[in-house]
Protein backbone atom coordinates (compact mmCIF):
# COMPACT_ATOMS: atom_id res chain seq x y z
CA UNK A 1 0.00 0.00 0.00
CA UNK A 2 1.21 3.26 -1.07
CA UNK A 3 0.77 6.67 0.60
CA UNK A 4 1.15 9.77 -0.62
CA UNK A 5 3.76 11.09 2.01
CA UNK A 6 4.86 15.35 0.30
CA UNK A 7 4.43 17.26 -2.03
CA UNK A 8 7.29 20.24 -2.44
CA UNK A 9 9.07 22.28 -5.19
CA UNK A 10 11.75 23.38 -2.92
CA UNK A 11 14.39 20.85 -3.46
CA UNK A 12 15.79 21.03 0.57
CA UNK A 13 12.37 19.88 1.20
CA UNK A 14 12.41 17.09 -0.60
CA UNK A 15 11.60 14.03 1.26
CA UNK A 16 14.83 12.09 3.04
CA UNK A 17 15.34 8.82 5.16
CA UNK A 18 15.09 6.59 2.34
CA UNK A 19 17.44 4.80 -0.21
CA UNK A 20 15.75 4.16 -3.49
CA UNK A 21 13.13 6.72 -5.48
CA UNK A 22 12.12 5.84 -9.16
CA UNK A 23 10.67 9.14 -10.78
CA UNK A 24 7.97 9.98 -13.59
CA UNK A 25 8.44 12.10 -16.06
CA UNK A 26 6.80 13.35 -19.08
CA UNK A 27 4.71 15.85 -21.12
CA UNK A 28 1.99 17.91 -18.95
CA UNK A 29 -0.84 15.41 -19.99
CA UNK A 30 1.11 12.20 -20.78
CA UNK A 31 -0.80 9.84 -17.65
CA UNK A 32 1.87 10.50 -15.09
CA UNK A 33 -0.25 10.50 -12.45
CA UNK A 34 -3.07 7.89 -13.92
CA UNK A 35 -0.34 5.87 -14.02
CA UNK A 36 0.86 6.12 -10.76
CA UNK A 37 -2.51 4.99 -9.57
CA UNK A 38 -2.46 2.29 -11.94
CA UNK A 39 0.70 0.77 -10.90
CA UNK A 40 -0.40 1.13 -6.80
CA UNK A 41 -3.83 0.02 -7.45
CA UNK A 42 -5.13 2.98 -5.73
CA UNK A 43 -7.20 5.21 -7.96
CA UNK A 44 -7.01 8.40 -5.69
CA UNK A 45 -3.52 8.34 -4.48
CA UNK A 46 -2.43 10.87 -7.20
CA UNK A 47 -4.58 13.28 -8.63
CA UNK A 48 -5.43 13.31 -12.24
CA UNK A 49 -6.89 15.82 -14.24
CA UNK A 50 -8.20 16.63 -17.72
CA UNK A 51 -6.60 20.27 -17.56
CA UNK A 52 -2.75 19.90 -18.37
CA UNK A 53 -0.32 21.43 -15.79
CA UNK A 54 -1.73 19.89 -13.14
CA UNK A 55 0.92 18.62 -11.17
CA UNK A 56 3.53 21.71 -10.32
CA UNK A 57 5.34 20.61 -7.37
CA UNK A 58 7.23 17.32 -6.83
CA UNK A 59 5.08 14.55 -5.49
CA UNK A 60 6.44 11.55 -3.39
CA UNK A 61 4.61 8.87 -2.80
CA UNK A 62 6.11 5.70 -0.30
CA UNK A 63 4.83 2.05 0.42
CA UNK A 64 6.02 0.31 3.84
CA UNK A 65 9.36 -0.98 2.52
CA UNK A 66 10.25 2.49 2.19
CA UNK A 67 9.61 2.27 -1.80
CA UNK A 68 9.40 5.48 -3.08
CA UNK A 69 7.63 6.78 -6.59
CA UNK A 70 8.07 10.11 -7.48
CA UNK A 71 5.54 12.49 -9.50
CA UNK A 72 7.28 15.28 -11.49
CA UNK A 73 5.69 18.05 -12.98
CA UNK A 74 4.96 17.65 -16.64
CA UNK A 75 6.60 20.28 -19.43
CA UNK A 76 5.66 21.50 -22.43
CA UNK A 77 2.49 23.02 -21.62
CA UNK A 78 1.73 25.68 -23.73
CA UNK A 79 -0.61 27.90 -21.94
CA UNK A 80 1.64 28.34 -18.57
CA UNK A 81 2.85 31.84 -18.22
CA UNK A 82 6.86 32.54 -19.12
CA UNK A 83 7.61 32.43 -15.63
CA UNK A 84 6.01 29.24 -14.56
CA UNK A 85 7.16 27.21 -17.19
CA UNK A 86 10.47 28.37 -16.47
CA UNK A 87 10.12 27.87 -12.49
CA UNK A 88 8.92 24.31 -13.49
CA UNK A 89 12.13 23.26 -16.23
CA UNK A 90 14.32 24.36 -12.80
CA UNK A 91 12.84 22.21 -10.63
CA UNK A 92 12.96 19.48 -13.12
CA UNK A 93 16.58 20.54 -13.54
CA UNK A 94 17.66 20.48 -10.28
CA UNK A 95 15.86 17.16 -9.27
CA UNK A 96 17.80 15.22 -11.71
CA UNK A 97 21.21 16.92 -10.82
CA UNK A 98 21.49 16.60 -7.78
CA UNK A 99 18.89 13.87 -6.28
CA UNK A 100 21.08 10.75 -4.94
CA UNK A 101 18.74 8.96 -4.27
CA UNK A 102 17.05 8.33 -7.81
CA UNK A 103 17.82 4.88 -9.14
CA UNK A 104 15.85 4.70 -12.35
CA UNK A 105 13.89 7.30 -14.32
CA UNK A 106 10.49 6.56 -15.85
CA UNK A 107 10.24 8.54 -19.27
CA UNK A 108 6.38 8.70 -20.96
CA UNK A 109 5.85 9.60 -24.25
CA UNK A 110 2.12 9.88 -25.96
CA UNK A 111 1.93 7.13 -28.47
CA UNK A 112 -0.34 8.96 -30.81
CA UNK A 113 1.60 12.62 -30.17
CA UNK A 114 5.53 10.89 -30.49
CA UNK A 115 8.30 12.13 -29.19
CA UNK A 116 7.82 16.30 -29.14
CA UNK A 117 10.94 18.23 -29.41
CA UNK A 118 10.77 18.44 -25.66
CA UNK A 119 10.72 14.68 -24.77
CA UNK A 120 14.05 14.82 -27.19
CA UNK A 121 15.53 17.68 -25.47
CA UNK A 122 14.99 15.56 -21.84
CA UNK A 123 16.54 12.23 -23.44
CA UNK A 124 19.65 14.26 -24.29
CA UNK A 125 19.62 16.01 -20.42
CA UNK A 126 19.03 12.36 -19.29
CA UNK A 127 21.67 11.40 -21.09
CA UNK A 128 23.93 14.32 -20.25
CA UNK A 129 23.25 13.59 -16.32
CA UNK A 130 24.11 10.23 -16.68
CA UNK A 131 20.27 8.91 -15.51
CA UNK A 132 19.16 5.53 -17.11
CA UNK A 133 15.85 6.06 -18.30
CA UNK A 134 13.20 3.44 -19.26
CA UNK A 135 10.52 4.80 -21.87
CA UNK A 136 6.61 4.66 -20.82
CA UNK A 137 5.21 4.51 -24.48
CA UNK A 138 1.13 5.66 -22.88
CA UNK A 139 -2.19 5.67 -23.83
CA UNK A 140 -2.10 3.18 -26.52
CA UNK A 141 -5.85 2.64 -26.36
CA UNK A 142 -6.27 6.08 -28.51
CA UNK A 143 -3.08 5.50 -30.88
CA UNK A 144 -4.13 4.15 -34.27
CA UNK A 145 -1.95 1.31 -36.06
CA UNK A 146 0.14 3.51 -37.99
CA UNK A 147 1.03 6.72 -35.40
CA UNK A 148 2.05 3.86 -32.96
CA UNK A 149 4.48 2.38 -35.60
CA UNK A 150 5.80 5.66 -36.46
CA UNK A 151 6.06 6.36 -32.94
CA UNK A 152 7.71 3.25 -32.19
CA UNK A 153 10.12 3.10 -34.80
CA UNK A 154 11.58 6.75 -33.39
CA UNK A 155 11.82 5.44 -29.67
CA UNK A 156 13.50 2.20 -30.87
CA UNK A 157 16.33 3.95 -32.59
CA UNK A 158 16.93 5.88 -29.07
CA UNK A 159 16.70 2.83 -26.98
CA UNK A 160 15.10 -0.66 -26.75
CA UNK A 161 14.27 -0.09 -23.27
CA UNK A 162 10.55 0.49 -23.46
CA UNK A 163 7.30 -0.49 -22.85
CA UNK A 164 3.75 0.08 -24.63
CA UNK A 165 0.44 0.60 -22.15
CA UNK A 166 -2.82 1.67 -21.48
CA UNK A 167 -3.95 2.94 -18.38
CA UNK A 168 -7.03 3.13 -18.86
CA UNK A 169 -7.14 -0.46 -20.30
CA UNK A 170 -4.23 -2.43 -18.05
CA UNK A 171 -2.44 -2.92 -20.98
CA UNK A 172 1.02 -4.14 -19.88
CA UNK A 173 0.28 -2.61 -16.04
CA UNK A 174 1.11 -6.00 -14.80
CA UNK A 175 4.70 -6.45 -16.66
CA UNK A 176 5.61 -2.67 -15.93
CA UNK A 177 4.88 -3.45 -12.40
CA UNK A 178 7.43 -6.37 -12.39
CA UNK A 179 9.57 -4.33 -14.21
CA UNK A 180 9.73 -1.37 -11.53
CA UNK A 181 10.12 -4.15 -8.71
CA UNK A 182 13.44 -5.23 -10.41
CA UNK A 183 14.59 -2.08 -10.71
CA UNK A 184 13.90 -1.70 -6.97
CA UNK A 185 15.74 -4.72 -6.29
CA UNK A 186 18.65 -4.57 -8.39
CA UNK A 187 21.69 -4.02 -6.58
CA UNK A 188 23.40 -1.86 -8.67
CA UNK A 189 22.85 2.52 -7.73
CA UNK A 190 22.83 4.74 -10.29
CA UNK A 191 25.71 7.04 -9.17
N1 LIG B 1 -7.31 7.23 -23.22
C1 LIG B 1 -6.46 7.27 -22.22
N2 LIG B 1 -6.42 8.38 -21.44
C2 LIG B 1 -5.52 8.41 -20.42
C3 LIG B 1 -4.65 7.30 -20.16
N3 LIG B 1 -3.86 7.65 -19.12
C4 LIG B 1 -4.24 8.90 -18.75
N4 LIG B 1 -5.24 9.35 -19.52
C5 LIG B 1 -5.93 10.67 -19.42
O1 LIG B 1 -5.03 11.72 -19.74
C6 LIG B 1 -5.31 12.88 -18.95
C7 LIG B 1 -4.07 13.36 -18.22
O2 LIG B 1 -3.67 12.38 -17.28
P1 LIG B 1 -2.73 12.71 -16.03
O3 LIG B 1 -2.39 11.40 -15.41
O4 LIG B 1 -3.33 13.77 -15.17
O5 LIG B 1 -1.45 13.33 -16.80
P2 LIG B 1 -0.09 13.92 -16.16
O6 LIG B 1 1.02 13.44 -17.03
O7 LIG B 1 -0.01 13.57 -14.71
O8 LIG B 1 -0.29 15.49 -16.39
P3 LIG B 1 0.37 16.74 -15.56
O9 LIG B 1 0.10 16.51 -14.11
O10 LIG B 1 -0.31 17.92 -16.15
O11 LIG B 1 1.82 16.73 -15.86
C8 LIG B 1 -6.46 12.50 -18.02
O12 LIG B 1 -7.67 12.94 -18.59
C9 LIG B 1 -6.41 10.97 -18.00
O13 LIG B 1 -7.65 10.37 -17.73
C10 LIG B 1 -4.75 6.13 -20.99
O14 LIG B 1 -4.04 5.13 -20.85
N5 LIG B 1 -5.66 6.18 -22.00
MG1 LIG C 1 0.13 14.78 -13.04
Amino acid sequence: MYKFILSSNKINNYLKGHLKEICFIGRSNVGKSTLINSITNQKKLSRVSNTPGRTRHINFFQDEKKRTLVDLPGYGYSKMSKKEKLEIIIMIENYFQFRKELIKTMLLIDLKIGPTKDDLLMIDFLKKQNRQFFIILTKSDKANQSKMHNTILKIEKITKNYIIISSLKGKNIDKLKKIINLFFNSKERQQ
